[in-house]
Protein backbone atom coordinates (compact mmCIF):
# COMPACT_ATOMS: atom_id res chain seq x y z
CA UNK A 1 0.00 0.00 0.00
CA UNK A 2 1.20 3.40 -0.77
CA UNK A 3 0.79 6.66 1.18
CA UNK A 4 -0.72 8.38 -0.78
CA UNK A 5 -5.08 6.42 -0.10
CA UNK A 6 -4.37 7.39 3.45
CA UNK A 7 -4.35 11.00 3.40
CA UNK A 8 -8.12 11.66 3.45
CA UNK A 9 -7.95 9.28 6.33
CA UNK A 10 -6.07 12.25 8.31
CA UNK A 11 -7.87 14.90 6.78
CA UNK A 12 -11.20 13.05 8.29
CA UNK A 13 -9.29 12.37 11.82
CA UNK A 14 -8.08 16.22 11.84
CA UNK A 15 -11.68 17.07 11.20
CA UNK A 16 -12.99 15.20 14.22
CA UNK A 17 -10.10 16.03 16.73
CA UNK A 18 -11.20 19.76 15.74
CA UNK A 19 -14.72 19.45 16.13
CA UNK A 20 -14.47 17.23 18.79
CA UNK A 21 -15.47 18.88 22.37
CA UNK A 22 -12.44 18.53 25.20
CA UNK A 23 -13.01 18.51 28.59
CA UNK A 24 -10.89 20.53 31.15
CA UNK A 25 -11.39 19.62 34.97
CA UNK A 26 -12.33 22.23 37.19
CA UNK A 27 -13.47 23.46 40.39
CA UNK A 28 -16.06 26.38 41.28
CA UNK A 29 -14.27 30.14 41.37
CA UNK A 30 -16.11 32.20 44.18
CA UNK A 31 -17.46 35.67 43.84
CA UNK A 32 -19.58 34.83 40.04
CA UNK A 33 -22.24 36.32 41.07
CA UNK A 34 -23.82 38.90 38.33
CA UNK A 35 -24.53 42.15 39.51
CA UNK A 36 -26.77 45.24 38.17
CA UNK A 37 -25.26 44.27 34.67
CA UNK A 38 -23.10 41.67 33.98
CA UNK A 39 -20.17 39.84 36.15
CA UNK A 40 -16.93 42.67 36.48
CA UNK A 41 -14.15 42.56 37.51
CA UNK A 42 -10.58 43.39 37.62
CA UNK A 43 -9.03 42.30 34.33
CA UNK A 44 -6.28 40.95 35.54
CA UNK A 45 -8.96 38.20 37.08
CA UNK A 46 -10.08 37.57 33.90
CA UNK A 47 -7.01 37.14 32.31
CA UNK A 48 -4.85 35.54 35.10
CA UNK A 49 -6.35 33.82 37.42
CA UNK A 50 -6.36 30.23 35.87
CA UNK A 51 -9.96 28.98 34.56
CA UNK A 52 -11.40 32.26 35.31
CA UNK A 53 -13.33 33.04 32.05
CA UNK A 54 -13.81 29.35 31.20
CA UNK A 55 -15.69 28.45 34.17
CA UNK A 56 -17.66 31.82 34.14
CA UNK A 57 -18.07 30.81 30.13
CA UNK A 58 -19.41 26.99 31.43
CA UNK A 59 -21.47 28.52 33.87
CA UNK A 60 -23.21 30.34 31.25
CA UNK A 61 -24.01 27.41 29.37
CA UNK A 62 -24.86 25.21 32.02
CA UNK A 63 -27.36 28.09 33.68
CA UNK A 64 -28.81 29.91 30.92
CA UNK A 65 -27.79 28.38 27.42
CA UNK A 66 -28.75 24.98 27.60
CA UNK A 67 -31.64 25.06 29.46
CA UNK A 68 -32.74 27.81 27.13
CA UNK A 69 -32.08 26.27 24.06
CA UNK A 70 -29.81 28.69 22.90
CA UNK A 71 -28.55 27.94 19.03
CA UNK A 72 -27.87 31.12 17.70
CA UNK A 73 -25.97 33.44 19.67
CA UNK A 74 -24.63 36.59 19.35
CA UNK A 75 -20.96 37.66 20.77
CA UNK A 76 -19.34 40.45 20.37
CA UNK A 77 -18.22 43.60 23.20
CA UNK A 78 -17.18 46.85 23.67
CA UNK A 79 -13.73 46.39 22.12
CA UNK A 80 -11.55 46.45 25.59
CA UNK A 81 -8.60 45.27 26.25
CA UNK A 82 -8.83 41.28 26.98
CA UNK A 83 -12.18 41.20 24.66
CA UNK A 84 -10.93 38.80 22.06
CA UNK A 85 -9.45 36.48 24.27
CA UNK A 86 -12.78 36.22 25.90
CA UNK A 87 -14.46 35.96 22.69
CA UNK A 88 -12.35 33.31 21.66
CA UNK A 89 -12.95 31.39 24.96
CA UNK A 90 -16.95 31.85 25.06
CA UNK A 91 -16.91 31.15 21.16
CA UNK A 92 -15.27 27.87 22.14
CA UNK A 93 -17.50 26.68 24.63
CA UNK A 94 -20.55 27.67 23.11
CA UNK A 95 -19.74 25.31 19.82
CA UNK A 96 -18.95 22.39 22.64
CA UNK A 97 -22.17 23.21 24.39
CA UNK A 98 -24.80 23.01 21.73
CA UNK A 99 -24.54 26.34 20.26
CA UNK A 100 -25.12 26.14 16.37
CA UNK A 101 -24.63 29.34 15.18
CA UNK A 102 -22.24 32.03 16.06
CA UNK A 103 -22.85 35.65 14.98
CA UNK A 104 -19.65 37.53 15.59
CA UNK A 105 -19.68 41.53 14.60
CA UNK A 106 -16.81 42.85 12.41
CA UNK A 107 -13.53 42.68 14.44
CA UNK A 108 -15.50 41.45 17.12
CA UNK A 109 -16.49 45.07 18.33
CA UNK A 110 -20.45 46.27 18.99
CA UNK A 111 -22.52 48.43 21.27
CA UNK A 112 -24.53 47.21 23.77
CA UNK A 113 -27.63 48.56 21.93
CA UNK A 114 -26.21 47.65 18.83
CA UNK A 115 -25.85 43.77 20.12
CA UNK A 116 -29.56 44.31 21.16
CA UNK A 117 -30.47 45.29 17.63
CA UNK A 118 -28.48 42.32 16.48
CA UNK A 119 -30.64 39.91 18.38
CA UNK A 120 -33.93 41.31 17.51
CA UNK A 121 -33.59 41.60 13.92
CA UNK A 122 -31.31 38.06 13.55
CA UNK A 123 -33.58 36.73 15.82
CA UNK A 124 -31.47 35.19 17.59
CA UNK A 125 -31.54 33.47 21.49
CA UNK A 126 -29.73 36.01 23.25
CA UNK A 127 -25.99 37.55 22.80
CA UNK A 128 -22.82 37.18 25.24
CA UNK A 129 -21.10 41.03 25.49
CA UNK A 130 -18.09 41.58 26.61
CA UNK A 131 -17.54 44.98 28.54
CA UNK A 132 -18.05 46.15 31.44
CA UNK A 133 -19.39 49.05 30.38
CA UNK A 134 -18.32 52.73 31.69
CA UNK A 135 -16.03 51.28 33.70
CA UNK A 136 -12.14 51.91 32.86
CA UNK A 137 -10.67 49.65 30.47
CA UNK A 138 -6.61 48.23 30.03
CA UNK A 139 -4.93 45.79 31.59
CA UNK A 140 -5.39 47.90 35.21
CA UNK A 141 -8.80 48.52 34.74
CA UNK A 142 -11.77 46.64 34.38
CA UNK A 143 -13.11 43.12 32.09
CA UNK A 144 -17.02 41.91 32.39
CA UNK A 145 -19.42 39.66 30.32
CA UNK A 146 -23.18 40.44 30.54
CA UNK A 147 -26.00 38.23 28.32
CA UNK A 148 -28.71 39.11 27.05
CA UNK A 149 -31.79 36.72 26.11
CA UNK A 150 -33.95 36.21 23.04
CA UNK A 151 -35.65 39.46 23.29
CA UNK A 152 -32.69 41.44 23.51
CA UNK A 153 -33.06 42.63 26.55
CA UNK A 154 -30.02 42.02 29.45
CA UNK A 155 -31.13 38.65 31.25
CA UNK A 156 -33.22 39.15 34.22
CA UNK A 157 -32.34 37.53 37.41
CA UNK A 158 -33.65 34.53 37.46
CA UNK A 159 -31.30 33.15 34.69
CA UNK A 160 -28.29 35.80 35.77
CA UNK A 161 -29.00 33.50 39.39
CA UNK A 162 -29.31 30.26 37.64
CA UNK A 163 -25.39 30.88 36.29
CA UNK A 164 -24.03 31.76 39.33
CA UNK A 165 -26.05 29.09 40.78
CA UNK A 166 -24.01 26.88 38.35
CA UNK A 167 -20.80 28.50 39.24
CA UNK A 168 -20.76 27.12 42.34
CA UNK A 169 -21.10 23.59 41.00
CA UNK A 170 -18.46 23.48 38.05
CA UNK A 171 -16.37 20.19 37.51
CA UNK A 172 -15.85 20.62 34.27
CA UNK A 173 -15.69 22.94 31.00
CA UNK A 174 -16.12 21.69 27.50
CA UNK A 175 -14.41 23.07 24.78
CA UNK A 176 -13.80 23.12 21.19
CA UNK A 177 -10.04 23.85 20.44
CA UNK A 178 -10.61 25.91 17.33
CA UNK A 179 -9.44 29.60 17.21
CA UNK A 180 -11.23 32.31 16.52
CA UNK A 181 -9.22 33.80 13.74
CA UNK A 182 -9.29 36.95 11.31
CA UNK A 183 -13.03 38.72 12.05
CA UNK A 184 -11.98 41.56 10.15
CA UNK A 185 -14.50 41.26 6.82
CA UNK A 186 -18.01 39.80 6.61
CA UNK A 187 -18.70 36.33 6.15
CA UNK A 188 -19.27 32.71 6.83
CA UNK A 189 -17.37 30.02 8.25
CA UNK A 190 -17.22 26.41 10.65
CA UNK A 191 -16.06 27.00 13.59
CA UNK A 192 -15.57 23.55 15.25
CA UNK A 193 -19.03 21.85 14.89
CA UNK A 194 -20.74 25.47 14.52
CA UNK A 195 -20.87 28.09 12.08
CA UNK A 196 -19.76 31.22 12.54
CA UNK A 197 -20.82 34.24 10.88
CA UNK A 198 -19.15 37.50 11.02
CA UNK A 199 -21.37 40.35 10.48
CA UNK A 200 -21.49 43.82 9.35
CA UNK A 201 -23.66 44.59 12.60
CA UNK A 202 -23.35 48.72 12.01
CA UNK A 203 -25.65 48.24 9.31
CA UNK A 204 -28.31 46.45 11.00
CA UNK A 205 -27.81 49.04 14.06
CA UNK A 206 -28.11 52.14 12.64
CA UNK A 207 -31.42 50.67 10.29
CA UNK A 208 -33.33 50.12 13.60
CA UNK A 209 -32.50 54.23 14.39
CA UNK A 210 -34.23 55.18 10.70
CA UNK A 211 -37.46 53.14 12.12
CA UNK A 212 -36.94 55.75 14.68
CA UNK A 213 -36.25 59.18 13.36
CA UNK A 214 -36.52 61.06 10.29
CA UNK A 215 -32.88 61.50 8.88
CA UNK A 216 -34.18 63.44 5.57
CA UNK A 217 -35.61 66.36 8.27
CA UNK A 218 -32.95 65.62 11.24
CA UNK A 219 -30.44 66.55 8.14
CA UNK A 220 -32.59 69.48 6.88
CA UNK A 221 -32.31 70.63 10.45
CA UNK A 222 -28.72 70.25 11.11
CA UNK A 223 -27.60 72.23 7.58
CA UNK A 224 -25.65 74.83 9.21
CA UNK A 225 -25.32 73.69 12.95
CA UNK A 226 -22.71 72.32 14.78
CA UNK A 227 -23.04 68.65 16.92
CA UNK A 228 -20.18 67.27 18.69
CA UNK A 229 -20.19 63.89 19.70
CA UNK A 230 -17.80 62.39 22.02
CA UNK A 231 -17.64 58.70 21.74
CA UNK A 232 -14.67 58.36 24.19
CA UNK A 233 -13.29 55.94 22.42
CA UNK A 234 -15.49 53.35 22.82
CA UNK A 235 -17.70 50.79 20.44
CA UNK A 236 -20.69 53.42 19.64
CA UNK A 237 -17.94 55.88 17.57
CA UNK A 238 -18.32 53.65 14.37
CA UNK A 239 -21.91 54.00 14.03
CA UNK A 240 -21.74 57.86 14.90
CA UNK A 241 -19.65 58.59 12.52
CA UNK A 242 -21.75 56.46 10.06
CA UNK A 243 -25.24 58.43 11.12
CA UNK A 244 -23.50 62.00 11.31
CA UNK A 245 -22.02 61.71 7.75
CA UNK A 246 -25.36 60.49 6.73
CA UNK A 247 -27.10 63.89 8.36
CA UNK A 248 -24.28 65.92 6.38
CA UNK A 249 -22.30 66.58 9.56
CA UNK A 250 -19.05 65.37 9.30
CA UNK A 251 -16.37 65.23 11.91
CA UNK A 252 -19.12 65.56 14.20
CA UNK A 253 -17.64 62.77 16.18
CA UNK A 254 -14.66 63.14 18.28
CA UNK A 255 -12.23 60.20 19.60
CA UNK A 256 -14.52 58.17 17.45
CA UNK A 257 -12.06 55.26 17.15
CA UNK A 258 -12.70 52.00 19.65
CA UNK A 259 -9.44 51.54 21.21
CA UNK A 260 -8.95 48.87 24.15
CA UNK A 261 -7.51 51.12 26.78
CA UNK A 262 -10.01 53.78 25.11
CA UNK A 263 -7.00 56.26 25.11
CA UNK A 264 -6.60 56.32 28.22
CA UNK A 265 -9.83 58.17 29.36
CA UNK A 266 -12.43 56.65 31.66
CA UNK A 267 -15.08 56.16 29.07
CA UNK A 268 -18.38 57.38 31.75
CA UNK A 269 -19.98 60.27 30.08
CA UNK A 270 -20.33 62.33 32.92
CA UNK A 271 -19.27 66.11 33.67
CA UNK A 272 -16.07 64.43 35.49
CA UNK A 273 -14.70 62.27 32.93
CA UNK A 274 -16.10 63.85 29.37
CA UNK A 275 -14.14 67.22 30.80
CA UNK A 276 -13.12 68.26 27.57
CA UNK A 277 -16.48 68.57 25.63
CA UNK A 278 -17.74 70.05 28.93
CA UNK A 279 -14.86 72.47 28.87
CA UNK A 280 -15.93 73.32 24.72
CA UNK A 281 -19.62 73.69 25.99
CA UNK A 282 -18.96 76.38 28.58
CA UNK A 283 -19.57 74.46 31.81
CA UNK A 284 -17.65 73.67 34.65
CA UNK A 285 -17.42 70.30 36.79
CA UNK A 286 -20.40 71.05 38.99
CA UNK A 287 -22.43 71.94 35.77
CA UNK A 288 -22.21 75.49 36.32
CA UNK A 289 -22.52 77.82 32.95
CA UNK A 290 -19.15 79.44 32.40
CA UNK A 291 -19.89 80.94 28.77
CA UNK A 292 -23.93 80.66 27.77
CA UNK A 293 -22.70 81.05 24.36
CA UNK A 294 -20.16 78.66 24.06
CA UNK A 295 -19.86 75.22 22.50
CA UNK A 296 -22.19 73.52 19.90
CA UNK A 297 -25.77 73.56 18.98
CA UNK A 298 -25.55 69.91 20.63
CA UNK A 299 -22.78 68.20 22.59
CA UNK A 300 -23.20 64.64 23.59
CA UNK A 301 -20.69 61.80 25.38
CA UNK A 302 -21.27 58.23 24.82
CA UNK A 303 -19.71 55.38 27.27
CA UNK A 304 -17.64 52.31 26.75
CA UNK A 305 -20.29 50.00 25.40
CA UNK A 306 -22.31 53.20 24.32
CA UNK A 307 -25.65 52.95 25.68
CA UNK A 308 -25.08 56.10 28.19
CA UNK A 309 -25.37 59.32 26.77
CA UNK A 310 -24.84 63.21 28.48
CA UNK A 311 -26.44 65.43 26.57
CA UNK A 312 -24.90 69.29 26.54
CA UNK A 313 -25.55 72.68 24.74
CA UNK A 314 -24.55 75.84 24.91
CA UNK A 315 -22.98 76.69 28.37
CA UNK A 316 -25.87 74.05 29.92
CA UNK A 317 -25.89 70.50 31.52
CA UNK A 318 -28.85 68.39 31.07
CA UNK A 319 -29.28 65.95 34.21
CA UNK A 320 -30.74 62.39 32.94
CA UNK A 321 -33.56 62.88 34.88
CA UNK A 322 -34.59 66.16 32.94
CA UNK A 323 -33.54 64.59 29.69
CA UNK A 324 -35.88 61.67 30.31
CA UNK A 325 -38.85 64.02 31.14
CA UNK A 326 -37.92 66.73 28.25
CA UNK A 327 -38.33 64.18 25.68
CA UNK A 328 -41.46 62.72 27.53
CA UNK A 329 -42.88 65.97 26.96
CA UNK A 330 -42.45 66.30 23.80
CA UNK A 331 -42.20 62.55 22.74
CA UNK A 332 -45.00 64.02 19.74
CA UNK A 333 -41.83 65.11 17.80
CA UNK A 334 -40.24 61.36 17.79
CA UNK A 335 -41.45 59.66 14.88
CA UNK A 336 -41.00 56.30 16.59
CA UNK A 337 -43.77 57.60 19.25
CA UNK A 338 -46.19 59.17 16.73
CA UNK A 339 -48.67 56.69 17.81
CA UNK A 340 -48.41 58.48 21.07
CA UNK A 341 -46.37 57.17 24.29
CA UNK A 342 -48.49 54.33 26.11
CA UNK A 343 -46.19 54.09 28.86
CA UNK A 344 -42.72 55.69 30.02
CA UNK A 345 -40.95 54.48 33.31
CA UNK A 346 -37.90 55.88 35.16
CA UNK A 347 -35.83 53.67 38.22
CA UNK A 348 -36.38 54.57 41.63
CA UNK A 349 -33.43 57.01 42.02
CA UNK A 350 -34.11 59.24 38.95
CA UNK A 351 -35.86 62.45 39.51
CA UNK A 352 -39.77 62.54 39.81
CA UNK A 353 -39.45 65.08 36.80
CA UNK A 354 -40.91 62.26 34.48
CA UNK A 355 -43.46 61.78 36.42
CA UNK A 356 -45.42 65.10 36.70
CA UNK A 357 -45.04 65.08 32.61
CA UNK A 358 -46.60 61.63 32.67
CA UNK A 359 -49.41 63.21 34.49
CA UNK A 360 -50.18 65.85 32.67
CA UNK A 361 -50.54 63.81 29.57
CA UNK A 362 -52.21 60.96 31.41
CA UNK A 363 -49.42 58.47 30.46
CA UNK A 364 -49.10 55.37 32.79
CA UNK A 365 -45.49 56.25 34.82
CA UNK A 366 -44.06 53.10 35.95
CA UNK A 367 -40.74 53.14 38.66
CA UNK A 368 -38.51 50.59 38.78
CA UNK A 369 -35.09 49.14 40.71
CA UNK A 370 -32.13 50.06 38.90
CA UNK A 371 -30.44 48.42 35.78
CA UNK A 372 -32.25 48.04 32.62
CA UNK A 373 -33.43 44.70 32.93
CA UNK A 374 -36.18 45.26 35.13
CA UNK A 375 -37.59 47.44 31.75
CA UNK A 376 -37.74 44.41 29.36
CA UNK A 377 -40.90 43.26 30.54
CA UNK A 378 -42.68 46.76 30.51
CA UNK A 379 -41.70 47.65 26.94
CA UNK A 380 -42.92 44.11 25.95
CA UNK A 381 -46.39 44.90 27.11
CA UNK A 382 -46.73 48.68 26.81
CA UNK A 383 -45.52 50.41 23.38
CA UNK A 384 -44.16 52.92 22.38
CA UNK A 385 -42.25 52.99 25.14
CA UNK A 386 -39.85 55.57 27.19
CA UNK A 387 -37.78 55.01 29.92
CA UNK A 388 -34.97 56.21 31.45
CA UNK A 389 -32.35 56.33 34.28
CA UNK A 390 -30.43 58.82 36.39
CA UNK A 391 -27.10 57.50 35.32
CA UNK A 392 -27.06 58.97 31.72
CA UNK A 393 -29.34 55.91 30.25
CA UNK A 394 -32.30 56.82 28.03
CA UNK A 395 -33.87 54.56 25.72
CA UNK A 396 -37.07 52.55 24.07
CA UNK A 397 -38.88 49.91 23.07
CA UNK A 398 -36.81 49.80 19.54
CA UNK A 399 -34.42 47.61 21.07
CA UNK A 400 -34.38 46.49 24.97
CA UNK A 401 -31.23 48.41 25.77
CA UNK A 402 -30.31 51.95 26.84
CA UNK A 403 -29.39 53.39 23.62
CA UNK A 404 -26.58 56.83 23.58
CA UNK A 405 -27.16 57.32 19.75
CA UNK A 406 -30.67 56.95 20.04
CA UNK A 407 -30.99 59.47 22.85
CA UNK A 408 -28.68 61.81 20.60
CA UNK A 409 -31.14 61.80 17.59
CA UNK A 410 -34.15 61.93 19.78
CA UNK A 411 -32.73 65.23 21.26
CA UNK A 412 -31.81 66.52 17.75
CA UNK A 413 -35.65 65.38 17.00
CA UNK A 414 -37.67 67.61 19.56
CA UNK A 415 -35.23 70.56 19.22
CA UNK A 416 -37.28 73.48 17.26
CA UNK A 417 -34.19 74.76 15.13
CA UNK A 418 -34.30 78.25 15.98
CA UNK A 419 -34.17 77.19 19.82
CA UNK A 420 -31.19 76.93 22.22
CA UNK A 421 -30.85 73.51 24.51
CA UNK A 422 -31.20 75.82 27.89
CA UNK A 423 -34.15 77.81 26.71
CA UNK A 424 -35.75 74.03 26.16
CA UNK A 425 -34.95 73.46 29.82
CA UNK A 426 -36.15 77.18 31.12
CA UNK A 427 -39.82 76.44 28.90
CA UNK A 428 -40.01 72.71 30.51
CA UNK A 429 -39.38 74.04 34.32
CA UNK A 430 -41.55 76.89 34.00
CA UNK A 431 -44.16 74.34 33.12
CA UNK A 432 -43.50 71.14 35.04
CA UNK A 433 -41.55 72.90 37.94
CA UNK A 434 -38.26 72.11 38.71
CA UNK A 435 -36.59 68.53 40.39
CA UNK A 436 -33.53 69.48 41.22
CA UNK A 437 -30.92 66.41 41.16
CA UNK A 438 -27.01 65.18 41.90
CA UNK A 439 -25.93 62.34 42.96
CA UNK A 440 -22.68 61.74 45.02
CA UNK A 441 -20.41 58.52 44.59
CA UNK A 442 -18.29 57.22 46.61
CA UNK A 443 -16.31 54.47 45.55
CA UNK A 444 -14.51 51.18 46.45
CA UNK A 445 -14.66 51.68 50.31
CA UNK A 446 -14.81 49.16 52.85
CA UNK A 447 -17.96 46.69 51.95
CA UNK A 448 -18.42 45.82 56.21
CA UNK A 449 -18.60 49.20 56.82
CA UNK A 450 -21.13 50.17 53.78
CA UNK A 451 -23.40 47.28 54.46
CA UNK A 452 -23.48 48.37 58.68
CA UNK A 453 -24.48 52.05 57.54
CA UNK A 454 -27.40 50.44 55.69
CA UNK A 455 -28.22 48.05 58.38
CA UNK A 456 -28.03 51.41 60.88
CA UNK A 457 -30.32 53.15 58.16
CA UNK A 458 -32.90 50.19 58.30
CA UNK A 459 -32.57 50.15 61.94
CA UNK A 460 -33.15 54.07 63.11
CA UNK A 461 -36.87 53.75 63.13
CA UNK A 462 -37.57 57.17 61.68
CA UNK A 463 -41.16 56.93 59.71
CA UNK A 464 -39.25 59.24 57.14
CA UNK A 465 -37.29 56.48 55.96
CA UNK A 466 -38.51 53.60 53.65
CA UNK A 467 -36.85 50.82 51.64
CA UNK A 468 -37.54 50.11 48.07
CA UNK A 469 -38.28 47.09 46.38
CA UNK A 470 -40.46 45.82 43.17
CA UNK A 471 -43.06 43.57 42.49
CA UNK A 472 -43.08 43.32 38.47
CA UNK A 473 -46.55 43.84 37.13
CA UNK A 474 -45.96 41.27 34.14
CA UNK A 475 -44.14 38.81 35.71
CA UNK A 476 -44.73 38.57 39.70
CA UNK A 477 -41.17 38.34 39.91
CA UNK A 478 -39.57 40.34 43.13
CA UNK A 479 -36.52 42.51 44.17
CA UNK A 480 -36.00 43.92 47.44
CA UNK A 481 -33.54 46.00 49.34
CA UNK A 482 -33.39 48.47 46.05
CA UNK A 483 -32.39 51.32 47.69
CA UNK A 484 -33.53 53.23 51.21
CA UNK A 485 -35.48 56.63 50.50
CA UNK A 486 -35.33 59.51 53.14
CA UNK A 487 -38.47 61.33 52.12
CA UNK A 488 -38.26 64.85 53.57
CA UNK A 489 -41.35 66.10 53.30
CA UNK A 490 -41.40 69.32 55.15
CA UNK A 491 -39.03 70.76 52.38
CA UNK A 492 -39.90 68.75 49.02
CA UNK A 493 -36.62 66.76 49.38
CA UNK A 494 -36.11 63.14 48.80
CA UNK A 495 -32.60 61.74 49.10
CA UNK A 496 -31.75 57.83 48.55
CA UNK A 497 -29.03 55.28 49.26
CA UNK A 498 -28.32 52.89 47.31
CA UNK A 499 -25.11 50.19 46.60
CA UNK A 500 -23.64 49.95 43.63
CA UNK A 501 -23.91 46.91 41.42
CA UNK A 502 -21.33 47.38 38.91
CA UNK A 503 -17.83 47.98 41.00
CA UNK A 504 -15.12 45.93 40.73
CA UNK A 505 -13.38 46.51 44.26
CA UNK A 506 -15.31 46.97 47.93
CA UNK A 507 -18.72 49.03 47.75
CA UNK A 508 -19.44 51.86 45.87
CA UNK A 509 -22.73 53.88 47.95
CA UNK A 510 -24.60 56.01 46.06
CA UNK A 511 -26.31 58.95 47.70
CA UNK A 512 -29.12 60.26 44.81
CA UNK A 513 -29.97 63.89 45.89
CA UNK A 514 -33.94 65.58 44.77
CA UNK A 515 -35.31 69.04 45.35
CA UNK A 516 -38.84 69.58 44.13
CA UNK A 517 -39.56 73.16 43.36
CA UNK A 518 -43.01 73.64 41.93
CA UNK A 519 -42.96 77.68 41.09
CA UNK A 520 -39.39 78.39 40.03
CA UNK A 521 -38.49 81.84 40.12
CA UNK A 522 -35.58 83.29 38.17
CA UNK A 523 -32.89 82.37 40.04
CA UNK A 524 -34.68 78.20 40.69
CA UNK A 525 -33.96 78.45 36.93
CA UNK A 526 -30.24 79.61 37.04
CA UNK A 527 -29.30 77.59 39.83
CA UNK A 528 -26.53 74.59 39.45
CA UNK A 529 -28.52 71.48 41.07
CA UNK A 530 -24.72 70.09 42.70
CA UNK A 531 -24.25 73.29 44.38
CA UNK A 532 -28.11 73.78 45.89
CA UNK A 533 -27.93 70.32 47.04
CA UNK A 534 -25.42 70.63 50.00
CA UNK A 535 -27.21 71.11 52.64
CA UNK A 536 -29.66 68.10 51.70
CA UNK A 537 -26.58 65.81 51.22
CA UNK A 538 -25.41 66.60 54.92
CA UNK A 539 -28.87 66.20 56.38
CA UNK A 540 -29.47 62.59 54.78
CA UNK A 541 -25.09 62.31 55.81
CA UNK A 542 -25.55 62.88 59.19
CA UNK A 543 -28.68 60.49 59.45
CA UNK A 544 -26.96 58.06 57.89
CA UNK A 545 -23.58 58.67 59.61
CA UNK A 546 -21.98 58.27 56.82
CA UNK A 547 -18.62 59.16 57.82
CA UNK A 548 -18.39 57.06 60.37
CA UNK A 549 -19.11 54.12 58.55
CA UNK A 550 -17.49 54.31 55.20
CA UNK A 551 -14.82 56.90 56.56
CA UNK A 552 -15.02 58.92 53.93
CA UNK A 553 -15.42 62.82 54.08
CA UNK A 554 -16.04 63.67 50.25
CA UNK A 555 -17.43 61.67 47.69
CA UNK A 556 -15.15 60.67 44.65
CA UNK A 557 -17.69 61.87 41.56
CA UNK A 558 -20.47 64.24 42.07
CA UNK A 559 -22.45 63.96 38.86
C1 LIG B 1 -25.11 51.60 37.38
C2 LIG B 1 -26.24 52.60 37.27
C3 LIG B 1 -27.45 51.92 36.68
C4 LIG B 1 -27.11 51.29 35.34
C5 LIG B 1 -25.93 50.35 35.52
C6 LIG B 1 -25.44 49.79 34.21
O1 LIG B 1 -25.47 50.58 38.27
O2 LIG B 1 -26.54 53.16 38.51
O3 LIG B 1 -28.49 52.87 36.55
O4 LIG B 1 -28.19 50.57 34.83
O5 LIG B 1 -24.84 51.05 36.11
O6 LIG B 1 -25.06 50.80 33.32
P1 LIG B 1 -24.99 50.55 39.80
O7 LIG B 1 -25.53 49.28 40.35
O8 LIG B 1 -23.52 50.65 39.80
O9 LIG B 1 -25.60 51.77 40.43
V1 LIG B 1 -23.85 50.49 32.20
O10 LIG B 1 -23.70 51.79 31.22
O11 LIG B 1 -22.71 49.96 33.16
O12 LIG B 1 -24.44 49.11 31.35
CO1 LIG C 1 -22.76 51.29 29.46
Amino acid sequence: MTGAPLKPYLDVMLLWIAVTALQLDTKPILGMRPGTSGLRKKTKVWRDEPMFTLNFCQALMDGWVKPAGVKTLVVGGDGRYYSLEALERVCQVAAANGVERLVVPVNGVVSTPGASALVRTLKADGAVLLTASHNPGGEDGDFGIKFNTADGSPAREVWTEAVYDQSRELSSVQYVDVPIGSLDEPGERAFGPASLQIIDDISVYVDQLKQCFDFEALKAKLEGKQVLIDAMHGAAGPAAVRVFDELGCRDAVMRSEPLPDFGGCHPDPNLKWAHELRDKCGIDASGKTIDAEQGPWLGAALDGDGDRNMILGKGCFVTPSDSLAVLCARADRIPWFSQGLKAVARSMPTSRALDRVASKLGVTCFETPTGWKYFGNLMEAHSPFLCGEESFGTGSNHVREKDGLWAVLAWLSILNDNEQISDVLRAHWSKFGRDLYARYDYEAVDAQGADAMFDHLRGLGDDRISEFSYVDPVDGSTATKQGIILNFDDTDERAVFRLSGTGSQGATVRLYLEKYIAEPTDADLDATPALELTHLAKRAIDIASLEAFIKRQDPDVIT
